[in-house]
């Protein structure tokens, strides 16, 4: 599919797509058309067999410095309403395969969100997290208060969201919001490196551990047990499965088939 915002190599290395932002003159500012376009391009690599991990970044000075400012401007209430962009961003959290971002430069407001809703996240040096929101009068909507305070805890989400600052990478590191720090010129190598790693493992076990990690953000411990535990015994009826411990009994590397 040809898109306008974003650029989508579906095989950018083997089993992993690269979806690239890509607006960037405007600092890849999320308009409408791109985050429809994103939410179109993630689902159609969710469905693509041939991949099993998709990375999604931006370029060296930002990954994305939020949602649009000069589109939302006019907007009143009920013309938000009626956009309903929170189902594109719902879609886009459906994403069952790994979700990597490679982060170098600014990821704020719809950026940072949009990272966070990522499942790791490799950033560049100069990457900067933000959710400054509040200096033009609102407050994160997609996800800012609450997936930044589970990240990071109440105190440092608090002073983001309530000042507007910016954490650099190391902050961020030491906060446990991403995953890594690697100098600007490796980012997406690093992020590339990372999913090859998962890109090897059975694609099947992979879907079922993502959903398995992300439950234990939605729910008890008790009923995130009970979802490990199915998603457990189902992994028992995979071939993977029979090949993954074919394979340790056998001394040799598996070869996961997705099945
Ligand atoms: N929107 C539109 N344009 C932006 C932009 C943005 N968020 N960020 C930057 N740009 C544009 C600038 O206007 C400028 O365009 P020209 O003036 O050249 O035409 C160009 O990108 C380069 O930016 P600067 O000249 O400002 O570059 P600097 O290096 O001086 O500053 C900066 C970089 C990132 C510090 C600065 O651009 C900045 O403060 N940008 C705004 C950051 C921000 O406030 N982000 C939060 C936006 S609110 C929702 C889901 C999510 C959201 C809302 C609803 N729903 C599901 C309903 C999210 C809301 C937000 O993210």
């Amino acid at each position: 599919m040809a898109y306008e915002f974003i650029q989508v190599e579906p095989q950018y290395q083997p089993h992993t797509a690269l979806v690239r932002l890509n607006r960037p003159k405007e600092l890849n500012a999320l308009n409408l058309q791109l985050m429809g376009e994103l939410r179109d391009a993630l689902k159609e690599l969710d469905d693509d067999d041939n991949v099993r991990v998709i990375v999604l970044t931006g370029n060296e000075r930002a990954f994305a410095a939020g949602a649009d400012i000069k589109q939302m401007a006019g907007k009143t209430a009920i013309d938000m309403l009626n956009i309903d962009q929170f189902s594109t961003w719902d879609q886009i959290k459906k994403t069952k395969k790994p979700l990597i971002a490679a982060v170098s430069g600014f990821a704020l407001g719809g950026g940072c969100e949009l990272a966070m809703t990522c499942d790791m996240i490799v950033a560049s040096e100069t990457a900067q997290f933000g959710q400054p929101e509040i200096k033009i009068g609102v407050m994160p909507g997609a996800g800012g208060t609450q997936r930044l305070t589970r990240a990071v805890g109440k105190a440092r989400a608090m002073e983001m969201v309530l000042t507007g600052k910016f954490i650099s990478a190391d902050e961020a590191l030491a906060a446990g919001l991403i995953n890594r720090i690697v100098p600007v010129d490796i980012y997406l190598t690093e992020a590339m490196r990372l999913a090859a790693d998962i890109a090897r493992m059975s694609p099947v076990a992979a879907k079922l551990a993502k959903e398995s990690v992300n439950q234990a953000f939605n729910t008890s411990l008790d009923e995130g047990l009970l979802l490990e535990r199915k998603n457990f015994y189902l992994l028992f009826a995979s071939e993977d499965q029979t090949e993954g411990m074919q394979a340790f009994v056998e001394k040799r590397k598996p070869d996961f088939k997705g099945r």
